[in-house]
């Protein structure tokens, strides 16, 4: 393990208060997007879409990488120029999603265990030929009756840090998310304490097998009420809860957060991460930036619907987004930035 590079390439990921795009979505999950608006579920248009993303200008203005999927990865602009490198000329790096996916795990209904260390070795050395610089593997935990058990936690957290180890080794910086999901009707202090027992979780795994701190960056859910909670919750609470787990239980050495977006509006999203970092971030001793797909890309999808001359109206969405989020990372987001066009 190459420890100076690993934490090189950690800190530039969530440097000069800009965060990274996620565009891994998986083949079911982006067809699924596709059909909701009528976009053919084709290789091509999923070529098309994420070329559109990829060739967007200015997009090193406001993330320091991306996160493909193994498809995307391969994939080059209808010029023929790989995805990796219109990315890298961009001045962003390109990462990786690595599981393949969640499955039940055997003796806990309504529980996911996510698959794919079999084998994993070998293809994290085909990622950095192709021009990873780092990867990301996500756990699903299921808020619930019952659940998560300690064996989905435990299960989980195992998987991501052996997954997290076998990344360090070839110099790809590991991308730790473990997703509370917000379906459900838990309220903001149940999502806490499920949140604070998961990273609790994660942290001791990630000890165990031996995981450079300093060369990871965590990507977790914000603390939130379940969709089907009617009990009202401010900004200022979903914040102060979020980071208060968060100090709780992520150790200092971490360069950085990146939180994943889980469903929220985009403006939610961002307002949220605005408030951590506008009230907490000089008592933070790692960056608070977003690793967000929906709160950033929805728009975008939404105006392109498959149309190539929609492509540069999406594209001004998919700026815009960028740029509230860019300003949430400063702590210098506020409503009146919606109005304002790139
Ligand atoms: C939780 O999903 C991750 C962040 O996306 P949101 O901001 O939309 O919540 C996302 O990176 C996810 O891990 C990928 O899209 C892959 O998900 P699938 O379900 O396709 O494996």
């Amino acid at each position: 393990m190459n420890a100076r590079a690993l934490i090189h390439t950690a800190r530039a990921l969530v440097k000069g208060e800009k965060g990274l795009l996620a565009l891994d979505e998986s083949t079911p999950t982006c067809n699924r997007r596709f059909a909701a608006l009528g976009i053919p579920q084709t290789e091509d248009a999923r070529r098309a879409y994420r070329e559109l993303i990829v060739t967007t200008p200015t997009l090193g203005e406001y993330i320091n990488g991306a996160i493909l999927y193994e498809e995307t990865l391969r994939q080059m602009t209808h010029e023929g120029v790989p995805f990796t490198k219109v990315l890298s000329d961009a001045g962003v790096m390109p990462g990786i999603k690595v599981d393949m996916g969640t499955t039940e795990l055997a003796g806990h209904p309504g529980e996911t265990i996510t698959e794919g260390l079999d084998g994993l070795r070998g293809r994290l050395q085909a990622y950095v030929k192709l021009g990873a610089r780092f990867a990301k593997w996500r756990a699903v935990i299921t808020p619930g009756a019952n659940i998560p058990s300690h064996g989905c936690i435990h299960s989980n957290a195992h998987a991501l840090a052996r997954y997290a180890a076998l990344c360090q080794e070839v110099g790809l910086v590991p991308i730790i998310e473990p997703e509370v999901l917000m379906d459900g009707d838990q309220t903001l202090q149940q999502c806490a304490a499920v949140t604070q027992d998961v990273l609790r979780t994660v942290f001791e795994q990630l000890h165990t097998q031996r995981v450079l701190l300093e060369g990871m960056l965590l990507k977790p859910n914000m603390v939130l009420p379940g969709l089907a909670c009617t009990a009202p919750t401010t900004v200022g609470e979903v914040s102060e809860a979020t980071v208060s787990c968060l100090l709780r239980t992520v150790p200092a050495a971490v360069p950085g957060i990146v939180f994943l977006s889980g469903g929220q509006t985009a403006e939610l999203a961002s307002a949220r991460l605005n408030d951590m970092n506008a009230r907490f971030k000089l008592q933070l001793p790692w960056a608070l930036a977003f690793s967000f797909a929906r709160a950033i890309q929805q728009p975008a999808m939404e105006i392109w619907k498959g149309n190539p001359g929609n492509t540069a109206a999406a594209q001004k969405a998919l700026l815009h987004r960028l740029r509230c989020n860019h300003a949430a990372c400063r702590g210098e987001y506020n409503a009146d930035l919606e109005w304002l066009t790139v």
